[in-house]
């Protein structure tokens, strides 16, 4: 079949708006009719050309929902009609990673997934002329129609907005996961969260439903303090008005009965190395902890001294929040359909497929949290 999408045919530049050709599902797989996609900063992060895994010509986006339109051979657990959610961090229930039940980290197709290949090693997508396209972080969302395979969709309540649940794919589960399921926040905690985007202030909205005491929002954008504040947040420091945002933070956290200081949990949601260094450095001697959930440019590496963690504190990552996305997708997604967590007020911006160039423009400039590609 053809299908429209949006084609990354180059590192730093436009998406180019096209025809492309779909071959159908094989055996495990299942095409998808997309109904929305959210612009994550990964994407931008790929499109730049940071990313060592970044493969061009490619159909990048991770974040969408849809309907599964038809499936392939020995698939049990979809059907026509069916609504769901992209998962690139898969969850097949069968691999050593899914039976470890230590973490969401499915190995079952993450090689083939890495070289923007189906789990057979081959594409689906290319263009009218014949050249192969890749696909992006298992999940190409930047396309009307994207074939996936079977453990990598979650079936989510049919009566969920596809324009506002596209984002539980990555941003919310993200956010919201690594409070719950990574660092495990505890009621009273005293927390920081560096970078209010479309993951930070997820995370803000966990440690509000984990009933965090402090929850510190730093970023170097003004316009990010009345963001924080709409869900959560109880404080707001901007690094550029401080000398070392480390003791900052470290002083603001101190109190008369303990006159260390230090933050109990703090995430990094920025990407930015030294960013993850300060995140670390503000938790607390003895137990604080640091998650890193950022993703940062080929070649770079982070650093302190061990000392930081001689003394205590610990430091941390989290992919997709921790989250096994067949079982706890649809669980978000009846959240927000309960009205237990908020979606609508971050999607800023919803926009067509051919506009969606604008959308990275948005991200690029700090003037969105969440575009949405409207199919
Ligand atoms: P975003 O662009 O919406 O937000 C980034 C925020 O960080 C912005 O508000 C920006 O002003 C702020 N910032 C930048 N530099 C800063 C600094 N030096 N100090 C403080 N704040 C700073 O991006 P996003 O979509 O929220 O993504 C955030 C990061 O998370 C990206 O690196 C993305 O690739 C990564 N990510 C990781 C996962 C995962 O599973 N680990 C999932 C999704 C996104
Ligand atoms: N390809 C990059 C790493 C990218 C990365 O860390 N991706 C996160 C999800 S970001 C979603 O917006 C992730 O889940 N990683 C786990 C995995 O298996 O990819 C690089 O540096 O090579
Ligand atoms: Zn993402």
């Amino acid at each position: 079949m053809r299908t429209r999408a949006a084609v990354a045919l180059e590192p730093g530049k436009p998406l180019e708006i096209m025809d492309v050709n779909l071959e159908g599902p094989k055996a495990g797989e299942v095409l998808v009719e997309l109904k929305a996609t959210g612009i994550c900063h990964t994407d931008e992060f790929t499109l730049s050309g940071d990313d060592p895994e970044g493969l061009f010509p490619a159909i990048l986006g991770h974040e969408g929902a849809g309907i599964v339109q038809e499936v392939g051979e020995g698939v049990t657990s979809l059907k026509p009609g069916d609504h769901v959610i992209p998962l690139y961090t898969p969850e097949c229930r069968e691999c050593a990673s899914c039976l470890s039940q230590k973490t969401n980290l499915c190995t079952a197709i993450r090689a083939t997934q890495g070289q923007g290949l189906m789990p057979d090693g081959t594409t689906r997508f290319s263009m009218l002329d014949g050249t192969p396209i890749y696909h992006y972080m298992g999940c190409s969302t930047f396309a009307n129609h994207t074939v996936m395979p079977e453990i990598a969709l979650a079936k989510i309540d049919p009566n969920a907005p596809f324009d506002k649940v596209c984002y539980v794919g990555c941003g919310v589960t993200t956010g919201i996961g690594a409070v719950l399921n990574n660092a495990k926040v505890e009621q009273g905690a005293k927390c920081a969260v560096f970078g209010l985007g479309g993951i930070g202030l997820n995370v803000i909205q966990g440690l509000r439903m984990a009933g965090a005491d402090m929850i510190i929002g730093v970023d170097i954008n003004p316009d990010r303090e009345e963001w924080g504040n709409r869900f959560g947040m109880t404080h707001f420091v901007n690094p550029n008005d401080t000398d070392n945002i480390v003791e900052h933070l470290v002083n603001m956290t101190k109190t008369p009965f303990d006159q260390i200081g230090g933050c109990d949990y703090t995430f990094d949601c920025t990407g930015n190395v030294n960013v993850m260094r300060q995140a670390l450095e503000a938790c607390h001697r003895g137990w604080g902890e640091s998650i890193v959930i950022g993703v940062a440019p080929a070649g770079a590496e982070i650093s302190t001294r061990p000392f930081q963690l001689v003394t205590g504190r610990t430091w941390k990552g989290s992919a997709f929040g921790g989250a096994r996305g067949r079982t706890d997708v649809p669980q978000i997604v009846d959240w927000y359909m309960q009205g237990k967590i908020e979606i609508d007020p971050m999607i800023t911006h919803t926009l067509k497929l051919d506009e969606i160039n604008h959308g990275f423009e948005l991200l690029r400039k700090g003037e969105s949290i969440r575009s949405v590609v409207l199919y």
